[in-house]
């Protein structure tokens, strides 16, 4: 079972209000067995509102009967057009648009071949969840790709979708939207190990339905505040990777990866659907890392820009150097391969940054920013490898305005070795030469 916790949506404030809902973390990953199965859910007085792609199911009595509100009198509960819109506005971008594989058929289930959508009271702590049927997976034969553990699914979405300081139609769309692409998942493979990969995609899914709202920015400040950390750890926050992959390289990349998803897992899937471009994932990581430090908004400083990154959080820096400075990495940190460690620098002089890696046999990236934002951004980037545990870099001084960053980032086999960061100021302007300039 998918699920899309209304935990992440609220603040402590709102948590305290419920006295009944403990934190808790982000969903812990399902296997694909059979916790990630369940039956169709039976409902009172069941009626069900059929569009093109979708059937909905609700009931007319009991706890789960949606609201009953119907303005347009047409006999059908408001609440269920509007979740009915939505997943046919999901089909229509994700399916016909962006070329997504149709969702596995579900073999009549529900009544025909429709996907299906059941309208329930889901208690306190969900807005929506995906589950796939109890039977068997293997090709889904609406797409020219052989699957391997293509699986129908249906959706269930809350009949009581009002919160208080939230909008309660967006919410029930996004719901709609989110849901819809984890059943899309399923008819691709059911058995992808990778949680980030379904929760950063079905979040990425709703910016592509409904770019308007915007409710994925609440999901940000967790993953700025610690860049160091891994996707596993905010794996709805990780729809920032496929945002920036889909908005610089492409939409077709984002889906391409969950293609390659079929034949490997997490990062290999990544890679492999990266290779098909002739890109180079280690390449691709570096550039991501720099556009979480700088979060210009698109075109600006393109590609270290997000289309809306003007509204994104400032990431989070692990200390700050003048020069002279010596930084060590903590003994036992962790750094996650997909993670960075960010530190600011503080020289107006020219200078030196050497890094030094404890454990020689695993390449590290030094980077260094020479960031301008404002009206007329600029941005220069150094760039070097360790070689034999050590990398280097000369810096020109920087201009005026700017701000300097240092970035670490271990290779991709290897997180968890700790190293330093040396900083000393050069008497001398050296020759010196960017990675690349953007203005
Ligand atoms: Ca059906
Ligand atoms: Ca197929
Ligand atoms: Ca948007
Ligand atoms: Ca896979």
């Amino acid at each position: 079972m998918r699920s899309y916790l209304l935990l992440l949506w609220l603040g402590c404030t709102l948590l305290l209000a419920w006295p009944g809902m403990a934190p808790s973390p982000a969903p812990a990953r399902m296997p694909a067995s059979a916790a990630n199965t369940a039956p169709r859910p039976t409902l009172a007085a069941a009626k069900s509102y059929d569009t093109p792609h979708l059937r909905v199911h609700y009931a007319q009595s009991g706890a789960d009967a949606p609201p009953a509100a119907d303005e347009n009198q047409n006999g059908v509960p408001d609440y269920v057009e509007l979740i009915a819109a939505a997943g046919e506005r999901s089909w229509r971008v994700l399916i016909e648009e962006l070329a997504w594989p149709p969702p596995a058929p579900d073999a009549d289930l529900g009544g025909d071949l429709r996907t299906d959508i059941y309208v329930r009271d889901l208690g306190g702590a969900y807005l929506g969840w995906s589950a796939r049927d109890n039977r068997s997976c293997g090709d889904n034969p609406r797409t020219p790709q052989r699957e391997r553990v293509a699986c129908s699914a249906f959706l269930s979405i809350h009949n009581h979708l009002r919160r208080p300081g939230l909008d309660s139609s967006d919410l029930i769309q996004l719901s709609v939207a989110h849901e819809f692409m984890h059943i899309v998942q399923h008819g691709i493979d059911s058995a992808e190990p990778a949680d980030w990969m379904w929760e950063a995609w079905a979040v990425w899914a709703e910016e592509q339905v409904f770019d308007e709202i915007n409710a994925y920015l609440h999901f940000l400040p967790p993953l700025f505040a610690a860049p160091e950390s891994s996707f596993e750890s905010y794996p709805y926050a990780a729809a920032v990777l496929p945002l920036w992959l889909g908005e610089q390289f492409g939409p077709a990349l984002a889906r391409d990866v969950w293609l390659a998803a079929i034949e490997a897992d997490g990062v290999q899937a990544l890679d492999a659907a990266l290779r098909r471009r002739q890109l180079s994932l280690r390449r691709v990581l570096l550039d991501y890392g720099v556009a979480l430090a700088v979060r210009a908004p698109c075109p600006a400083l393109a590609p270290y820009c997000w289309q809306e990154g003007e509204a994104f959080p400032a990431a989070a820096v692990q200390g700050s150097l003048s020069a002279p400075a010596r930084w060590e990495s903590g003994a036992g940190q962790s750094l996650h391969p997909l993670g960075r460690t960010i530190l600011r620098l503080q020289t107006d002089a020219a200078a030196r940054v050497r890094l030094s890696t404890r454990n020689r046999g695993q390449a590290m990236t030094l980077q260094v920013l020479q960031l301008r934002a404002g009206a007329r951004p600029r941005l220069r980037l150094f760039e070097a490898i360790t070689q034999a545990g050590v990398a280097e870099i000369t810096l020109p001084p920087p201009g005026p305005d700017e701000t300097q960053s240092i970035l670490i980032t271990p290779s991709l086999t290897g997180g968890g070795i700790g190293f330093v960061v040396e900083v000393e100021a050069l008497a001398e302007l050296p020759l010196f030469l960017p990675l690349m300039m953007r203005r």
